[in-house]
């Protein structure tokens, strides 16, 4: 006979949580967001602690070396999508890893022989307005001008104009030597009233660029989350077939943690993967597993030697496993169960394993109530994706800046591994879909409001950290009808061009 769960299964949405009593301690300031992302022994560390509980999706849409070092100066962590060459993952991890804080690899370059309708192109497709002019058109390759809204009127020039004609040219250009440091490039930035600085080797081929807005950022982030070397500390997304080349070449380029990324994770193959990993790294390298959205699922996985588990299957924006193929779990009741699990093991054991919460979170108060249940830590796609630092384009669509959004289950990203069962190498059917999300700016500011909800939530139940939000809180569930009654109702928004009247 079937086994039938009479409870059903439940999204983030039918929760809320009740407030607890605050004491005029609890004041947003007081609060901290540090949380472990790998497993320790009780009275121990763990290897690697976060400061922010937010991850980002091990996605091509989501998570390159630029989200990567974004996400770690606010204090979290971004695993980069393991649906590429085993090179190119590498040479993304390696990019963080070597990455100066203030010194940014130019991603916007063009030659000096294309156009300023190329520009106005590139302008409108990154957002970015400063362009680096090299010999080949690439990063690295020999500088011959910079381009920045400074330099032409679009009313003025014809948009078949050559670069060549109204680019700032080297004998003009302000620029540093490679070897300099920050502080020596933020000088001449403010010496010469530039706003900023391309750094050049020896035959004048551009390493980096220096912003003005970034040396201040840069002072401004006290969270950024560093290893021992003061690099950025990044994660990576690996699967369970190529594995015994693609660690290694991760391993080697500096990466801090992975994670087996799977759509559904309570499998042998997931077992093989982390055996090999443990067999060869010892507990030296760092490893998540998962989908799971169960007891047994978490358990499996732990046995196997997974350093933290991922929860979460079907809940995923851009996800249509569930209509696809019948499978899948609310995240709220999979979170709850796992959380459980997480503390009977700790408690039987004394190996805390944390826990992500992956997928499903659409209202920043998704993310208090997923620690609340239990979670240790946030994994986002759709949240991450709006911002400037994404790695997919940004598009004007019906008068609205949007950016493109799609599921490694989609065709667009060929990622057959992630569904894998073992049997030949095509993805047959589709189990995400390709979309456009409302672009929302950059990554800094979004994430400090939504953390400030958070922390205000947090005041407001009468704590001052993630455990004790996990050990304390009072959830409840809500009907239908309650849940009207949260949003703004029976008044006319003056806002809105058609007034609304929500009953
Ligand atoms: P969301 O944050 O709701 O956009 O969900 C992101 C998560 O969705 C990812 O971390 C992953 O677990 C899952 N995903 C990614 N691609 C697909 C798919 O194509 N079905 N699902």
């Amino acid at each position: 006979m079937a086994i039938v769960l009479q409870e059903p299964s439940r999204t983030f949405s039918e929760y809320l949580l009740i407030p607890g009593y605050s004491s005029a301690e609890a004041r947003p300031e007081n609060v901290s967001l540090k949380t472990p992302i790998t497993k320790f022994k009780k009275g121990e560390e763990p290897a690697i602690t976060m400061n922010i509980p937010l991850v980002s999706a091990v996605m091509q849409a989501v998570s390159d070396d630029h989200m990567a070092v974004a996400l770690a100066k606010e204090g979290g962590v971004a695993f980069i999508y393991g649906s590429q060459s085993i090179e190119s993952q590498a040479n993304m991890v390696r990019k963080v890893k070597s990455y100066k804080a203030g010194f940014v690899t130019s991603d916007c370059n063009l030659k000096p022989d294309q156009t300023l309708k190329d520009v106005l192109y590139l302008k409108e497709r990154t957002g970015h307005s400063t362009i680096a002019i090299t010999e080949d058109g690439t990063a690295n390759g020999k500088l011959m001008g910079i381009v920045t809204s400074k330099d032409y009127r679009v009313s003025r020039l014809d948009a078949d104009t050559k670069i060549s004609e109204f680019m700032t040219p080297m004998d003009k250009l302000v620029y540093g030597k490679e070897g300099i440091t920050l502080s020596e490039a933020n000088d001449i930035i403010w010496d010469n009233k530039v706003n900023q600085l391309p750094i050049v080797d020896d035959e004048m081929h551009l390493k980096s660029l220096v912003f003005r807005k970034d040396y201040d950022s840069h002072k401004s982030n006290p969270n950024e989350l560093l290893d021992a070397n003061k690099s950025y500390i990044v994660g990576a997304g690996i699967n369970t077939r190529d594995f015994k080349e693609r660690v290694p070449a991760l391993v080697e380029a500096g990466v801090d943690v992975m994670t087996i990324d799977s759509s559904e994770g309570y499998s042998e193959w997931q077992a093989i993967t982390l055996k090999w990993i443990r067999d060869n790294y010892g507990d030296t390298v760092k490893v998540g597993a998962g989908n799971v959205v169960d007891k047994e699922g978490f358990d499996f996985l732990v046995e196997h030697g997974a350093d933290f588990v991922k929860i979460g299957i079907g809940g995923g924006s851009i996800c249509i496993t569930r209509e696809q193929k019948g499978i899948g779990r609310g995240q709220a009741s999979a979170v709850l169960e796992v959380a459980k699990a997480r503390d009977e093991y700790y408690e039987k054991t004394g190996i805390y394993v944390p826990i992500c919460s992956d997928g499903g979170i659409v209202h920043d108060y998704h993310m208090t109530l997923a620690l609340a249940m239990g979670a240790d830590f946030i994994m986002l796609g759709r949240y991450f994706a709006r911002f400037d630092e994404s790695p997919s384009a940004r598009i004007m669509v019906n008068g609205n800046y949007m950016k493109e959004y799609w599921g490694e289950g989609s065709a667009r990203a060929r990622n057959w591994q992630r569904y894998d069962l073992g049997g030949d190498a095509k993805l047959k059917f589709e189990e995400g879909v390709d979309s456009y999300v409302p672009y929302a700016g950059s990554l800094h500011d979004n994430v400090k409001l939504s953390l400030d909800k958070v922390k205000s939530t947090m005041c407001n139940c009468g704590v001052l950290s993630i455990k004790q939000l996990q050990a304390e809180a009072k959830l409840t569930l809500v009907s239908a009808t309650s849940i009207v009654e949260g949003g703004a109702h029976d008044v006319v928004l003056k806002d809105n061009s058609v007034a609304t009247v929500r009953r």
